[in-house]
This record gives structure tokens, C-alpha cells and sequence, in this order.
């Protein structure tokens, strides 16, 4: 990685836009209303959402309507507002003996991949992991499970095709506990026949495992793609109606134009970020700095959009 983090980079495609528009707009002159509709539609084109981009151009209103902005000023104060509106990332201690982490998500957004990201990085700090191949409903999801659990040195529990997701989480559970392991990874399925079916099945999932034990999950966290941009807020309540999440993951962040989605989903939710995937390799997700995403999408550098 050269100076600009993994973060910094991923949002290159969604910087570029803003900065372009935010450097046309804010040139010294007095700060009209007609400049901060302008502003409302350029953070909106960004996809960060209708609600963050009023509250951005009603600080700068409150701050400078009438007076000369620069985009230095403009910027700075973007960027404060925009740290404010994202929840403190808070890293969840490891629950002892087992950290249960449930992960769920759409057919496709990097459930699997996210598993096999984090399997290696727990791995990496020395822990224990079991994966539990909770996404019966595809042949391909299983396979793809192991091949993660290879590459990352993890166990894994699985059963065959069409089996029951709950009972593959139990005895996981249960093999995890048995073969002294400290962290279970549980995958599940992102489509079943239907959207009521899909639900049901990740609810009794967590049904099951807190019959071991209440606190069950640990961690329930939603996968999301950033390409879905505003959407992504859609499928997030949507979610969290059915199943309490504890957080979020955010994949392909890499190549995506709508990064600045983050922060609608963030501020719309309360939810924290808590990883970020910014690639298909297996290294390729990092935690989520607040402050690495902010300097990524209003950077303080003038010359590098
Ligand atoms: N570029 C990029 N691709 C990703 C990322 N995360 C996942 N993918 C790709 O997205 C596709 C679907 O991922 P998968 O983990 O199978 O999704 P699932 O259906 O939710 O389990 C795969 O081709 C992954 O390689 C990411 O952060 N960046
Ligand atoms: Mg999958």
C-alpha cells in the first residue's frame, strides 16, 4: 500500500466527481443560497444521501451564508459534519470462550468472501476459527466456504445441499466448542424461494444458537455492496426489521462511484462500519476508520482529485 490508505484508495471514483464540482463551486466568492442547492444536488449525485446533504449545506449556511468561502473552508466544514454524522466505530471485544459472528446479506453482496477476508485476519492474530457453511441453498456456496477455509487455515462445518442452515450452525457450534476453537464464522444464504422464507431461515438460525446460549450472536453483521449506493439503506432497514444487526460491512468499494452511500447508510441507521472490502483478494478488507473515509471523500489536497 503507497501513502493514501486501502480506504482512500477505494473511494477514488466517488472523490473525483465531488472534488471537480466542490472546486468549480467554492472559489472565494460570497456563499449564496442558489451555491448551496448546488452543493445539496452535487452530495446527492454522490449518493450520500438526501438527509446528509442538507444537514452539510445547513452548516455551511449557518456558518457562511453571506461571507467568502473557500474550498478550503468548505471542505474542512463538509468533513467535520460528515465525521459527526458517522457512529464511532466501536471494535466489540472477543466474547470468551466463542466469538459467534452471524453474517447476512443479499445473494451476492461478499458474504463468503468477507468470511474467508476475516477467517485469514483472526487467523493472522493467532485465533482459532471454525466456519459453519450456513448457506445450504446453493451447491457453489459450500464449495466456495471450504475453498476459503483453506486458504485461510480455518475448520470448517458443513453439511449437504438443502439441509437445515440452523443445524448446521448448532453443530458447528458445538465442533467449535469441542475442538477448542475461539471463533466461529456462521455464512448464510442470500436468497432462498422467497424473501419471508430467507428471513424465517437466518431467524431460527439465531434461534438455535441462543438456545446454547443467549447472548448468541456476538456480532450479527450485515453485508452490504457499495455499488448499490442508495438502495443499500433499503436493504439495510429491511433487514434489521427481521434480524438485530450489530453492524455493517461494506464490499467493493474498489471501482464503485458511490462511496459517498456510506454515509447514508450510516446516518440513516445509527449502525457502525465496521469492515470495509476493498478488493476479491484475501487481504483486501480493512476496519473502518471514520477518518479515513472522511479525508477519502473530501480530501484535504487540492491537487490530487
Ligand atoms: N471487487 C470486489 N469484489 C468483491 C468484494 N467482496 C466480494 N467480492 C466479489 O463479489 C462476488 C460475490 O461474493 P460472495 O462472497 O460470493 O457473495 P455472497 O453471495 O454474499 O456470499 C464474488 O465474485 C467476490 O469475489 C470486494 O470487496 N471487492
Ligand atoms: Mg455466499
Amino acid at each position: 500500500m503507497g501513502v493514501f490508505s486501502a480506504i482512500h484508495e477505494g473511494l477514488k471514483k466517488s472523490r473525483d466527481a465531488l472534488s471537480r464540482e466542490l472546486r468549480q463551486m467554492f472559489g472565494g466568492e460570497r456563499l449564496t443560497e442558489e451555491m448551496l442547492e448546488e452543493l445539496e444536488e452535487s452530495l446527492i449525485r454522490a449518493d450520500v444521501g438526501v438527509g446528509p446533504a442538507l444537514k452539510m449545506s445547513d452548516a455551511l449556511r449557518d456558518r457562511a451564508l453571506g461571507r467568502p468561502v473557500d474550498r478550503k473552508t468548505a471542505r474542512a466544514l463538509l468533513a467535520e459534519v460528515a465525521m459527526e454524522m458517522l457512529p464511532e466505530p466501536s471494535e466489540p471485544a472477543f466474547a470468551e470462550p466463542l466469538h459467534v459472528v452471524l453474517v447476512i446479506g443479499v445473494n451476492g453482496a461478499g458474504k463468503t468472501t468477507t468470511i474467508g477476508k476475516l477467517a485469514r485476519r483472526y487467523a493472522a492474530m493467532g485465533r482459532k476459527v471454525m466456519l459453519a457453511a450456513g448457506d445450504t441453498f446453493r451447491a457453489a456456496a459450500i464449495e466456495q466456504l471450504e475453498e476459503w477455509a483453506k486458504r485461510s487455515g480455518a475448520d470448517i462445518v458443513k453439511h449437504h445441499l438443502g439441509s437445515d442452515s440452523a443445524a448446521v450452525a448448532f453443530d458447528a457450534y458445538n465442533a467449535a466448542k469441542a475442538r477448542g476453537c475461539d471463533t466461529l464464522l456462521v455464512d448464510t444464504a442470500g436468497r432462498l424461494h422467497n424473501k419471508a422464507n430467507l428471513m424465517e431461515e437466518l431467524a431460527k438460525i439465531v434461534r438455535v444458537l441462543r438456545r446454547n446460549d443467549p447472548a448468541l450472536p456476538h456480532e450479527t453483521l450485515l453485508v452490504v455492496d457499495g455499488a448499490t449506493g442508495q438502495n443499500a439503506v433499503a436493504q439495510i432497514k429491511s433487514f434489521n426489521r427481521d434480524i438485530p444487526l450489530t453492524g455493517l460491512v461494506v464490499t467493493k468499494l474498489d471501482g464503485s462511484a458511490r462511496g459517498g452511500a456510506v454515509l447514508a447508510m450510516a446516518h440513516e441507521l445509527g449502525l457502525p462500519i465496521r469492515w470495509v472490502g476493498v478488493g476479491e483478494g484475501i487481504d483486501d478488507l480493512v476496519p473502518f476508520s471514520r477518518k479515513e473515509y472522511v479525508d477519502g471523500l473530501f480530501p484535504e489536497e487540492d491537487g490530487e482529485a
